[in-house]
């Protein structure tokens, strides 16, 4: 019964087909199906074998639009899942989809995730111009600087925002963690960063952590 729904919502997130994406995931959390189950073995599992077939040329772009827009209304029903944290913050953190890069669906995982681990996270958005983090960060108050990059190209901008840090004298202001499908932890070392994580739940783990350093 449960793989069957997963399936459903697979199939539904790989036509595009946006209402049944809904319609499967309320479904899903109407039978009690854990959250992970849902977003790792339904959306993201969906998701991956777009990427796939987008990589084999079977699909194109429009067509990953749509499925990306029908992964969003699964994940707005699984939003309100995650925010159950009626106490103070544990710290706050800025996230965002670094410059000349558009793709926003694994930031928002990692962003709702956090939210769920009860951080604050305000959330700049993509294709976001290096000056609006350092901003940010002069301003004061954040603790962590999570950025996203899904392109080879995009990622060095990952390097010219902590370039950037340095060079305000803001470095050592605030943690840096990043992610994406094509970030390693061998290119975060190259670029300094406190640390990177391959996935939402192993970044929320290394965030709790970074506010211990
Ligand atoms: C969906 C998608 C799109 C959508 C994006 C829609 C959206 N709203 O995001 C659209 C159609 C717009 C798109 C456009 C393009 N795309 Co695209 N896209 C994808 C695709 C199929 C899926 C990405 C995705 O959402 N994955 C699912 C999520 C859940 O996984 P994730 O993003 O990796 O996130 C997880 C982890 O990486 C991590 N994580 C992510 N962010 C962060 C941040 C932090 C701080 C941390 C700690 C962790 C973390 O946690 C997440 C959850 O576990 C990938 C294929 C792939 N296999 O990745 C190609 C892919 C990324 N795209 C690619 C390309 C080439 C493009 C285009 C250049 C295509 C074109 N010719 O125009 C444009 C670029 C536009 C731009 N300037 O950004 C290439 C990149 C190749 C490369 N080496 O750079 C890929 C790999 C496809 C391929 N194999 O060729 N794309």
């Amino acid at each position: 019964m449960d793989e069957k729904i997963l399936q459903d919502i697979k199939d539904a997130l790989m036509r595009g087909d946006r209402e049944g994406v809904a319609r499967f995931t309320r479904a899903a959390l109407d039978a009690g199906m854990s959250i992970p189950n849902i977003l790792d073995k339904g959306l993201i599992s969906g998701m991956e074998t777009i990427g796939k077939k987008f990589k084999n040329n079977e699909v194109f772009i429009p067509e990953v639009l749509i499925s990306a827009k029908a992964m969003h209304a699964g994940m707005a029903l699984i939003e309100p899942h995650f925010l159950k944290c009626g106490i103070k913050p544990v710290g706050k953190v800025v996230i965002g989809t670094v410059k000349g890069d558009l793709h926003d669906i694994g930031k928002n995982i990692v962003s709702m995730m956090l939210k769920g681990a009860c951080f604050e996270v305000e959330d700049f958005g993509i294709d976001v111009p290096t000056e609006k983090f350092i901003e940010s960060i002069r301003k004061g108050g954040v603790d962590i600087l999570a950025l996203s990059s899904l392109l080879t190209t995009s990622m060095n901008s990952m390097r010219d925002t902590i370039k950037a840090l340095k060079e305000a004298g803001l470095r050592d202001k605030v943690k840096v963690i990043i992610g994406g499908a094509p970030v390693t932890q061998e290119f975060a070392d190259s670029i300094e960063a406190d640390c990177y994580a391959k996935d939402a739940a192993v970044a929320v783990d290394k965030a709790k952590e970074l506010l211990k350093r």
